[in-house]
């Protein structure tokens, strides 16, 4: 293994006795504040203020990472793989609006801010998201993968139409040196219009064969790059979901022994996920289909491995979050969403088929139940609002997809109030940077320890990395907790997470230096 790179300087230090810097780790003490509420008989609720004592350790020392792409040739993967090189070399580019500079737009890490404090005059300080704790930068990356397409990065760059052309002359040299390592396919969880890009495929139908292979495939890959670390992303097609099958996947002894068996229901991201988590390798699904069926969770937690899913939220979810969120916070009853897209890319080819599809509905249709059933004074028990998906693939307009969105509410007594909205992305361009995120905040997590007063040891956080759910669109969590979709409230857990870790308490807005003056 490589030695880590050298510890860059912290952006910033925190003067308290609660937390200490030594030459390895950042060690925070922190009171976690909340509430404990009962209901008595009469209706009425005791609320028990809570504190717990949790200590936090950050390793500071950024390690060497590799990336590596479970669907590397596709639209996400090769605009991702050209952008990070444009970033790393600098490069311009001319388009019809003039010369244009590469940049990370588009990732909460990279090219958010997030306030540290306030200044002297009451002011709010703010510093690059990616300031809180020490992080890879994407441009650090070392990226690899997989994919069914045996076509070198630079072909499929072309084949994906995300870019500029004049990026893509610049970046096709570096590019055509990069080639997929073939992959496991089994026909049946995408869809058959798939089938001709499948060029670049593992031999053979023993799916424990081809759990060693790509576990073979990290070690390679890790070695042979001098990693200290690796994250797999799926980024591949959309698959069918399986069926869950008492025996079969139903925990993580049956599953292994399901893949030895080379069971049908064993899809190929499931193979991967297995191979990532034997490897000590953590995976995340960046597609909505079940890959992290009950047994591979299990097989997760077991060996202490993280995961994070399902499908990146790029858009109109992302959208969505926030639109009923901040409807109901308003006490605005939203009674119907409906949500039609049309895209051209690849992506919009597999959901044409009705399993992919319904994977994808699935995905992007519970994704306001947490925000309605925080209110009770719109909505009953079990109520919701109508919530239609629709997803159609119309090849002329390529990775440009289309959403159009109309929500209907019910406002005062009785009158209603229609929001329609309209929006053109190349979706590859929103997805790619949601990789960065997902893959450098999930190596951090892997640099964060806790303990509580009960505790000898410290211990890793829960496998489920249910911090990611800012980024994806079916937040996996936890077995027994609940889902938060609200995107504030996602970015909020996130910042309050990472500012437990330098020992500073919760963001808040009371501003009371104003307002007390
Ligand atoms: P794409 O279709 O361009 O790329 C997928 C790639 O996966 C293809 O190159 C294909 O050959 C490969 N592939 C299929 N099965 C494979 C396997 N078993 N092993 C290795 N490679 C395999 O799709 P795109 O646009 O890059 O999206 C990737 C995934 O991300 C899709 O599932 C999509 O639904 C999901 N997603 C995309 C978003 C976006 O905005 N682009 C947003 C949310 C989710
Ligand atoms: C069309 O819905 C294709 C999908 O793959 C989406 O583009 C993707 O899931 C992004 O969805 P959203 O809802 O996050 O914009």
């Amino acid at each position: 293994e490589s030695s880590p790179a050298a510890a860059a300087p912290l952006a910033f230090k925190v003067n308290s006795k609660n937390v200490q810097y030594t030459d390895s780790h950042i060690v925070a003490d922190y009171h976690y504040e909340n509430a404990t509420v009962t209901k008595g008989v009469d209706g009425s609720y005791n609320v028990n203020p809570t504190s717990i004592k949790y200590q936090f350790k950050t390793e500071a020392k950024v390690p060497r990472v590799g990336l590596m792409m479970v669907g590397w040739g596709g639209n996400n993967g090769s605009t991702l793989t050209a952008s990070i090189i444009a970033n790393r070399r600098k490069l311009t580019w001319n388009t019809k609006e003039g010369v244009q500079e590469p940049n990370y737009f588009g990732s909460v890490v990279q090219a958010s801010t997030l306030k540290l404090g306030v200044d002297v005059k009451g002011n709010d300080v703010y510093i690059p998201f990616n300031d809180i704790l020490p992080m890879v930068h994407p441009n650090d990356l070392v990226l690899g993968g997989w994919d069914i397409s045996g076509m070198n990065l630079a072909d499929s760059m072309t084949r994906a139409k995300v870019l500029d052309y004049d990026l893509q002359r610049q970046v096709k040299a570096e590019m055509e040196t990069l080639k997929p390592l073939a992959s496991v396919y089994y026909p049946d969880f995408i869809a058959a219009n798939q089938s001709d890009r499948a060029d670049n495929v593992i031999p053979g139908s023993d799916k424990q064969a081809h759990v060693d292979h790509i576990r073979a495939d990290i070690r390679n890959f890790k070695a042979a790059n001098h990693l200290d670390k690796v994250i797999v992303i799926w980024t591949a097609n959309t698959e069918r979901f399986s069926s869950l099958i008492d025996g079969v996947n139903d925990t993580a002894d049956n599953l292994l022994k399901s893949v030895k068996e080379s069971h049908e229901e064993v899809s190929p991201s499931t193979v991967f996920a297995i191979a990532s988590i034997l490897e000590n390798t953590p995976f995340i699904n960046g597609s909505p289909q079940n890959t992290f069926v009950p047994g591979c969770v299990e097989l997760a937690e077991r060996h202490a491995v993280y995961i994070g899913g399902d499908d990146f939220k790029s858009g109109q979810t992302k959208v969505k979050s926030v639109i009923v969120d901040f409807l109901v916070n308003a006490g605005i009853k939203p009674v119907s969403i409906a949500s039609y897209n049309h895209l051209g890319n690849n992506d919009g080819k597999n959901l044409s088929a009705p399993q992919q599809f319904r994977s994808k509905e699935i995905s992007k249709s519970n994704v306001v139940d947490d925000m309605v059933a925080a209110n009770h004074l719109l909505y009953k028990k079990d109520e919701h609002p109508d919530h239609l998906v629709v997803i159609k693939y119309i090849p002329a307009v390529g990775d440009s997809k289309r959403a159009l969105d109309e929500y209907v509410s019910e406002i005062f007594m009785g009158g209603r109030n229609t929001i329609s909205m309209y929006n053109t992305c190349e979706d590859s361009l929103l997805a790619s940077p949601l990789i960065l995120d997902l893959v450098i905040l999930t190596e951090l997590m892997t640099r964060i320890e806790y303990k509580t007063e009960d505790m000898a040891e410290y211990a890793p956080f829960n496998s489920v990395l249910s911090i990611l759910s800012y980024m994806l669109k079916a937040p996996m969590v936890p077995h027994g907790t609940q889902v938060v979709n609200a995107l504030a409230k996602q970015r909020t857990a996130m910042e309050n997470i990472f500012r437990a870790c330098v020992g500073l308490p919760p963001q808040n807005d009371m501003l009371l230096e104003a307002k007390t003056q």
